[in-house]
């Protein structure tokens, strides 16, 4: 059995792979602001044979609470196998020049801040063990920018340069980095990027088939598989729909 910890895990691709690694039976962490949702997935996962459950409701961006909690963490669930570091968010979709700034805020401070937070403290339990793997979630806007994309996108490249310089670090230690970079992704993403907005939203996903969150799940699942002497460094998954960020095969 295995301890696994998502950040995240309150919807979408943290959602997705908190129950598929609980499904092969494991020992699962799973946290996000959401004391609700966070609640309803431990049950689901209790559902589950073999596998145990223990939920951290926490805010990545506060450094304090973010180590609080995995201090509270008994010895044995601290000691953590897989770090799915995948709470994130878009905020806006603006120009450079009518960008708002709290907005930029929140993502600077979640996807990269709050990301930082999370692997200070947990890389050093699995330097402790000498073995352990990161995941990062990052996305197709690490690799490319795209129109309005800006902060996010900026964002994206540090987790994508972050993950590279965590995988020099963490080498001496036998412990293996990989970024999933996902294209779309039909989840709770563009609600939240259009505060709310769920006309807007849906809009995103229509004229051809997004990835589903179930789909990076499976991908993280693999890639957590493979025999010790093997790492997947970094991986882009898109719809087959999908080129590049900004180019699709949508049908109207
Ligand atoms: P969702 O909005 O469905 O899920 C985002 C998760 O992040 C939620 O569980 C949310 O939990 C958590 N989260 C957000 N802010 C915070 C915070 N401050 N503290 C703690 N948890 C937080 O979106 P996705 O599942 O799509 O997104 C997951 C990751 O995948 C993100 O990093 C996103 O950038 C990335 N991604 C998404 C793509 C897509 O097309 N959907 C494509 C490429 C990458 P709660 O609100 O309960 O705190
Ligand atoms: C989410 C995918 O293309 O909206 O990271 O940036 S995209």
């Amino acid at each position: 059995m295995r301890t696994i910890l998502i950040t995240g895990a309150t919807s979408g691709i943290g959602r997705a792979i908190a129950i598929k690694f609980a499904e092969q039976g494991n020992r699962i962490v799973i946290t996000g602001r959401r004391q609700n949702r966070l609640d309803e997935l431990e049950k689901q996962i209790l559902g589950f044979e073999k596998s145990e459950v223990k939920s951290l409701c926490f805010d990545v961006r506060h450094k304090e609470a973010v180590y609080e909690a995995i201090d509270s963490l008994p010895a044995e669930w601290k000691q953590i196998d897989i770090l799915i570091n995948n709470a994130g968010l878009a905020s806006g979709l603006n120009s450079i020049q009518e960008g708002d700034i709290d907005d930029w805020e929140k993502m600077i401070d979640t996807n990269v801040k709050g990301l930082l937070y999370v692997t200070r403290k947990i890389a050093p339990l699995m330097i402790d063990r000498q073995k352990g793997h990161i995941i990062n979630i990052g996305s197709i806007a690490g690799k490319e920018v795209y129109p309005n994309g800006n902060v996010y996108c900026a964002t994206k490249h540090a987790v994508d340069a972050l993950s590279k310089a965590m995988r020099i670090d963490m080498l001496q230690h036998g412990i293996k980095v990989t970024q999933i970079a996902p294209g779309a992704a039909e989840t709770e993403f563009s609600k939240v990027r259009f505060h709310g907005d769920e006309e807007r939203a849906s809009k995103v996903y229509q004229g051809y088939q997004p990835l589903m969150a179930e789909d990076i799940a499976d991908t993280a699942f693999f890639i957590a598989n493979l025999p010790p002497h093997v790492n997947i460094n970094d991986l882009l998954i898109v719809p087959t729909s999908q080129a590049s960020a900004y180019c699709w095969n949508k049908k109207e």
